[in-house]
């Protein structure tokens, strides 16, 4: 099944194509010539992979899916959640968030009360009818106090995913998508496409 992913990151391009496994062609944006940052503006993660996905969906016509990922740090009220692309501020990258989040931990110090944290995954589906499903998943874990492997992307190296010793970085790609929320999320949505055959 050829589908369109809505979206300009290419670990999560990677993340899905092993995810979904090869009853799925994925293809992006770019290859129906949409290379413009899409929005990303509603205030929730929901609501920005609805934004994303109906955004490629109105431009092809086409069945498409996007992702919206935010990292929720308890002692930091959810923080960066809906904001983690940009925590650092614009034109900044994984390693100033990184830095950032880390700072802001320790500068709490004992008051964090504990470094529990969630990723929180949305993926929205557009049919080509106009018809939208959202899928979701997460993943529980805790922020460590030092960036800990060198596999994944964004804030893998200081997430250690509940009861494992390791972070997502020390994982290995197959093992970070049994228990990951984008493994998740992305499986409920290969459940529902290969249902509708
Ligand atoms: P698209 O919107 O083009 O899909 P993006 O990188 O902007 O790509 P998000 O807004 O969903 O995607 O990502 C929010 C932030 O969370 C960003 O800094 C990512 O690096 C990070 N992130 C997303 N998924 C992650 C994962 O599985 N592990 C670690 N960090 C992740």
């Amino acid at each position: 099944m050829q589908i369109i992913f809505a979206t300009s990151n290419q670990n999560k391009l990677i993340e899905a194509r092993s995810i979904l496994g090869p009853s799925f062609t994925l293809l992006t944006p770019a290859d129906y010539g949409i290379t413009e940052d899409i929005p990303e503006t509603s205030g929730t993660i929901r609501g920005n992979a609805i934004q994303k996905a109906r955004y490629v969906w109105e431009r092809t016509g086409l069945p498409c899916f996007a992702d919206d990922t935010g990292l929720e740090v308890d002692a930091l009220n959810g923080a960066p959640g809906v904001f983690s692309a940009r925590y650092a501020g614009p034109g900044k990258n994984s390693e100033d968030n990184i830095d950032k989040l880390l700072g802001e931990l320790d500068a709490l110090g004992e008051a964090a009360g504990g470094r529990s944290a969630r990723f929180r995954c949305s993926v929205a589906l557009m049919e080509a009818d106009g018809r939208l499903t959202v899928f979701d998943g997460i993943a529980e874990g805790n922020i460590t106090s030092c960036r800990c492997g060198t596999r994944g992307f964004g804030y893998d190296p200081v997430f250690r995913p509940e009861g494992m010793e390791k972070s997502f970085s020390e994982l290995t790609e197959q093992e970070k998508n049994v228990i990951s929320h984008r493994g998740k999320a992305m499986r409920a949505l290969a459940g529902y496409l290969l249902s509708l055959k």
